[in-house]
């Protein structure tokens, strides 16, 4: 029996459709015109820390080729675009002197967008510090912070009056606690009172940098966070949604609620107390965190499930604290990454985050899929496990706006193949593919079957 075609589905006028990338994963060029080492390049160099021991020297060579990346984002109809800036480009030690021709590459970019009428996005900072400022504690220092809004300063003070909107972080989680806490990101260490510091002053260099970019006339300003959807093993166990609520609080509530609400949450703080003093939380510190924000970027991949298991040994290091608690294993077709599929989880995370904490609008500044691609011999890349996991999310998304969360945009994660990170080369994310030893670039299926969806406004 053939299940019936789906209902064709429009999204809300202005709804901003685009894709998006990070500086170390595509730029390469990490050796040009005066750029520092970032906590990524040393990383790459620790032996057993990137899969192949790979690096972003070459990446997707975007640094030279950014012209032709943005036609061929022309091409594809994008209307928006999210990169980030490399702040070891920009200040080389992560603070001092700045060096021109790091600004002049953006100013490039940005104008080329311009020129084909794409809208950028501006992340500030997608992982990549500069070892200098690692080499003084990095975002267990609190200098950290204070140097972060001065780079943002910088970056504003050239690209200010051609980029409308402005995000400070990607997702801190992955910066405190994989590369503070289970060590699997830069800088690689493993200390749960070092991952709940740089949580502190990764959000501390958020609210200054916000405050300074409002302060020199930024129109739109927010952070993008991956929030996580938790869900209990069992739902009628009241024991699993106490999980629910620990693995809740340490991953979306220690963020969300001094961003939006304030405040830590008192019971976030109690946990906390268990591995640290607090006494990098000084008082007035709450309130520039909740500097008011404009946007909120939601990172959605996959849904997490957890359930109480006394004696498990949790998930220490990303999760700190979660003895007992079992992260449960993925199940249903998954993805490249062994991540699982599940739209509907988004719909539900986008809802909870709207009702919880209203007022700010949301964008969905990066959801997509890593599956095994390859050229066929007729010179296309079939991927249409990826179309059906972006239909389903851009449905899931829908159905959000349908029950009146404010979804101002989707970008997909990623416009190309790139460098995914621990995991190399080897995950493909990229709606076009890229064959590294000649750099060219293939529009998959799913990038096709994407300039359609953004002709239309919807499926
Ligand atoms: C995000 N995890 O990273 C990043 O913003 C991108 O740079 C990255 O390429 C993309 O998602 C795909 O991975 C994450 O282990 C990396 O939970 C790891 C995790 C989550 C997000």
């Amino acid at each position: 029996m053939n299940s019936p075609a789906p209902e064709p589905i429009t999204f809300p006028e202005d709804f901003v459709w685009g894709a998006a990338t990070a500086a170390y994963q595509i730029e390469g060029a990490t050796h040009e015109d005066g750029r520092g080492p970032s906590i990524w390049d040393t990383f790459c160099r620790t032996p057993g820390k990137v899969y192949a021991g790979e690096t972003g020297d070459v990446a997707c060579d975007h640094y030279h080729r950014y012209r032709d990346d943005v036609a061929l984002m022309a091409d594809l109809g994008l209307r928006a675009y999210r990169f980030s800036v490399a702040w070891p480009r920009i200040q080389p030690d992560g603070s001092g002197p700045v060096d021109p021709r790091g600004l002049d590459f953006y100013d490039r970019l940005v104008d080329e967008l311009h020129r084909r009428g794409i809208k950028p996005i501006i992340t500030l900072y997608h992982w990549d510090l500069p070892q200098a400022l690692e080499d003084q504690g990095g975002w267990t220092a609190r200098d950290t912070a204070e140097r972060f809004a001065d780079y943002a300063t910088v970056v504003h003070q050239r690209l200010g009056d051609r980029i409308g909107t402005w995000t400070t972080l990607n997702e801190p989680w992955c910066s405190a606690y994989l590369g503070y806490g289970s060590g699997v990101h830069a800088p690689g260490r493993q200390d749960p009172a070092a991952a709940f510091t740089a949580v502190h002053h990764l959000l501390l260099g958020h609210g200054l940098a916000a405050r300074a970019l409002q302060a020199a006339g930024a129109t739109t300003v927010g952070i993008t966070l991956n929030t996580a959807a938790v869900a209990p093993g069992d739902p009628d166990s009241d024991a699993d949604q106490a999980a629910v609520r620990l693995v809740d609080g340490l991953h979306n509530r220690i963020f969300l609620d001094p961003l939006l609400r304030g405040r830590y949450p008192a019971d976030m703080l109690e946990h906390i107390a268990r591995f640290t003093d607090l006494a990098y939380l000084h008082s007035g510190d709450e309130e520039i965190i909740a500097a008011p924000i404009d946007l909120l970027g939601i990172n959605y991949y996959q849904p997490t499930y957890v359930a109480a298991r006394p004696g498990d040994p949790g998930c220490d290091g990303a999760y700190p604290g979660t003895e007992g608690i079992e992260f449960l294993p993925p199940t249903g077709p998954l993805t490249a990454m062994g991540w699982m599929i599940e739209p509907a989880h988004l719909t539900m995370l986008l809802d909870r985050v709207a009702r919880d904490y209203p007022g700010v609008p949301l964008m969905i500044t990066e959801n997509g899929a890593a599956f095994a691609d390859t050229i066929a011999p007729d010179g296309q890349v079939p991927d249409a496990d990826r179309i059906a996991y972006l239909d389903g999310h851009l449905r899931a998304a829908h159905e959000a706006i349908r029950r009146g969360v404010d979804l101002r945009g989707y970008l997909v994660w990623s416009l190309l193949d790139n460098f995914e990170w621990a995991e190399g080369y080897r995950k493909r994310f990229g709606i076009v593919h890229v064959d590294y030893p000649s750099q060219r670039r293939t529009p998959k299926d799913s990038a096709h079957w994407y300039r359609e969806v953004i002709r239309r406004n919807g499926l």
